[in-house]
């Protein structure tokens, strides 16, 4: 098999012009935008060009399937709603370039994926969530985004072109290169991540309801200030986690909308995204208990109601030992002495993947660690390396 690294590089430039941000390389690619639909449509022109048959699935995650049992490779195309250009799309765009080089050499039996949703406008990787049953497609579709649109509305956008959910018994394993949207391996001045495992994580909607009310007549002791419950309740669940995190568990509040959101109002509602990371799930579970308690607390303090929405997740999930192997073998022949192995603290496609089959992972560095912002880059010479490690460890897959 002979990849060309040439065309591998111009259409993961392609692809950077459906939604491109016009700041920097950066992509506006949401699942299910204009933008997104396009590239898939897209993609799966490129997929056929290449000899693989096309096939959307319900959800709109769009596969080109070789004959065959054939290892998947693949990743997602859909961005943050402030993305980087190779987030997901390295991943794709390489498992392309594998296949079409395999199907030019007559074998490997190579497939490709891009899976929706992956950055979780609605749930958490929802796409590849829903083909490997993690979570089920009446619930999936009652899910909504942060403007209250349903997954079920956004999906029959893609309508016309779904077909059935593919059956992942046609499959060997699926291996996903990804940048490493971390620090560790830019630092160190290494070239590859080979993945052990990836870690878990929460994430849930809390809404603090109090009295909307004028900003200006409401005196400061008898207000039921949503944002003054929101600030409390951020700077007491940091201390309150203090004794049972590590220093690579993670937690953010992403996501913020104060009703009405105006400077002579005291905000009535206040809901945000809540999400939490780590490698262990009984501390996924504590930090859980904490959150509970300590909205509860706060709001009871201040005079406020407050709501959880439903608590979505994923369990950590270590790589396929095998899989892995031949990664690590790949890595040695094209980086020597240049490669680590590594946990990911981001979340990947391969997570939800590996209830139907093998899987693994490997990175190449992230530009000073940056990610899900527009000034995400990877150095051209290491984004080949990744495609070639990629290459050469399907040959012994
Ligand atoms: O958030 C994540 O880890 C992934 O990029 N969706
Ligand atoms: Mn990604
Ligand atoms: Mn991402």
């Amino acid at each position: 098999m002979k990849i060309e690294p040439d065309r591998f590089l111009r259409d993961l430039h392609a692809l950077r012009e459906f939604g491109a941000s016009g700041v920097g390389k950066g992509v506006i690619r949401p699942a299910y935008s204009d933008a997104d639909i396009a590239a898939r449509k897209w993609l799966a022109g490129r997929m056929e060009e290449a000899g693989l048959r096309v096939h959307f699935d319900p959800v709109g995650n769009l596969f080109g399937l070789a004959d065959g049992p054939s290892i998947l490779l693949g990743s997602h195309s859909d961005s943050q709603p402030e993305g980087g250009w190779l987030d997901g799309a390295l991943g794709v765009i390489a498992g392309l370039e594998v296949a079409r080089a395999a199907q030019e050499a007559g074998g490997p039996s190579i497939s490709v994926v891009s899976f929706q949703d992956e950055e979780g406008r609605f749930g958490v990787t929802t796409g590849s969530a829903i083909w490997s049953g993690q979570i089920d497609l009446q619930t999936a579709d009652a899910l909504e985004d942060d403007k209250g649109n349903s997954f079920a509305e956004a999906r029959s956008q893609m309508a016309e072109l779904a077909g059935d959910f593919v059956d992942p018994a046609q499959f060997k394993g699926y291996v996903e290169l990804h940048i490493e949207q971390g620090p560790a391996l830019d630092s160190s001045g290494e070239q590859i991540g080979v993945v052990s495992d990836i870690v878990g994580i929460r994430d849930m909607r809390i809404t603090f309801n109090g009295q909307q009310n004028h900003a200006g007549t409401t005196p400061m002791h008898l207000r039921q200030d949503a944002f003054q419950a929101l600030s409390a309740f951020n700077a007491a669940i940091a201390d309150r986690f203090a004794n049972v995190v590590t220093p690579s568990t993670v937690w953010t509040i992403g996501h913020v909308a104060l009703h009405p959101n105006a400077s002579s109002i005291v905000p009535g509602r206040a809901v945000f995204s809540m999400q939490w990371r780590d490698s262990d799930p009984q501390r996924l579970a504590r930090m859980e208990q904490i959150i509970r308690a300590t909205a509860a607390e706060i709001a009871d303090q201040m005079g406020l109601s407050v709501d959880f929405g439903t608590l979505l997740g994923l369990e950590p999930e270590a790589m396929d030992p095998t899989l892995q192997a031949a990664l690590e073998a790949g890595a040695e022949a094209v980086s020597p002495g240049k490669w680590r192995i590594m946990p990911s603290g981001a979340l990947h496609d391969a997570t939800n993947v590996a209830r139907l089959m093998p899987v693994a992972m490997l990175f190449v560095p992230s530009i000073n660690g940056i990610s899900h912002a527009f000034s995400e880059d990877t150095k051209e010479a290491d984004l080949v390396a990744g495609l070639e490690v990629l290459a050469r460890a399907t040959a012994f897959m």
